[in-house]
């Protein structure tokens, strides 16, 4: 059976986790301590060298990166595809993904992580710069979604996984008390971004969510 090797709080695990539920693959899950310095035991850098949550063990094969898993999840088990068929849909997928991992993700640890680690107020200005990125970013996520009810159309695929974590963990930091000085829109985010607020709402719906969503994530 595939083992998955996940952290609290981790974004990047519950892309994989929410995969895992979507294709209905069996999985044992392995939680691991950030505090407890698991990832950084022989056993697990043999897995990861990086040290990193999420990673996939299966059988005598290994693998991390978030996305890979996901590429790797949807190869095992073709349906329901979750990185298209037609090549228009397979390039848009990915287009997404990618525009997620190099425009969002970086702003998101920059916002998040600022509020997370309790370096506010000293660092209210850089939280402010990057929560205004991050606006940008889910004005052009709201637009997408006004249209249709996932990212790349009607269909749910690796592009709805792949973002929505990061949206939540910028919405938990957001709603974290004495925040209100940098949140912006982020803390009124059913005002601000109802489309994607609906198409969280919509993917907390699917069968087997309840199951990847851990009770601190909640919001
Ligand atoms: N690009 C990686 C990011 C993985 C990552 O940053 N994981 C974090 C948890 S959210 C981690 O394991 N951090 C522990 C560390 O770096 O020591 C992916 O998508 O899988």
């Amino acid at each position: 059976m595939i083992e998955i090797f996940w952290g609290r709080g981790s974004p990047y695990s519950w892309r994989v986790q929410l995969a895992l539920e979507i294709k209905g693959i069996p999985y044992r899950s392995r939680q691991l301590s950030f505090a407890d310095e698991d990832l950084k035991s022989d056993e697990f850098l043999a897995i990861n060298p990086r040290g990193q949550v999420p990673a996939l063990r299966d059988g005598g094969s290994t693998l991390y990166e978030s996305i890979a898993i996901l590429a790797y999840l949807d190869a095992i088990r073709p349906e329901p595809a979750l990185f298209g068929n037609a090549p228009e849909e397979r390039g848009l997928i990915w287009r997404l993904i990618m525009e997620c991992v190099y425009h969002l993700e970086p702003h998101m640890t920059a916002f998040a992580g600022t509020i997370i680690s309790g370096e506010l107020p000293e660092k209210t200005d850089e939280a402010i710069a990057s929560r205004r990125q991050v606006e940008q970013e889910l004005d052009r996520l709201e637009a997408l979604l006004e249209r249709n009810d996932y990212l790349a159309g009607s269909r749910l695929s690796a592009a709805d996984m792949a973002v929505y974590p990061v949206v939540q963990l910028l919405l938990i930091a957001a709603r974290r008390e004495n925040t209100e000085a940098v949140s912006g829109r982020l803390c009124r985010a059913d005002a601000h971004f109802p489309a994607l607020k609906a198409w969280c709402r919509r993917i907390e719906a699917l069968p087997g969510f309840e199951r990847t969503n851990p009770p601190h994530w909640r919001v």
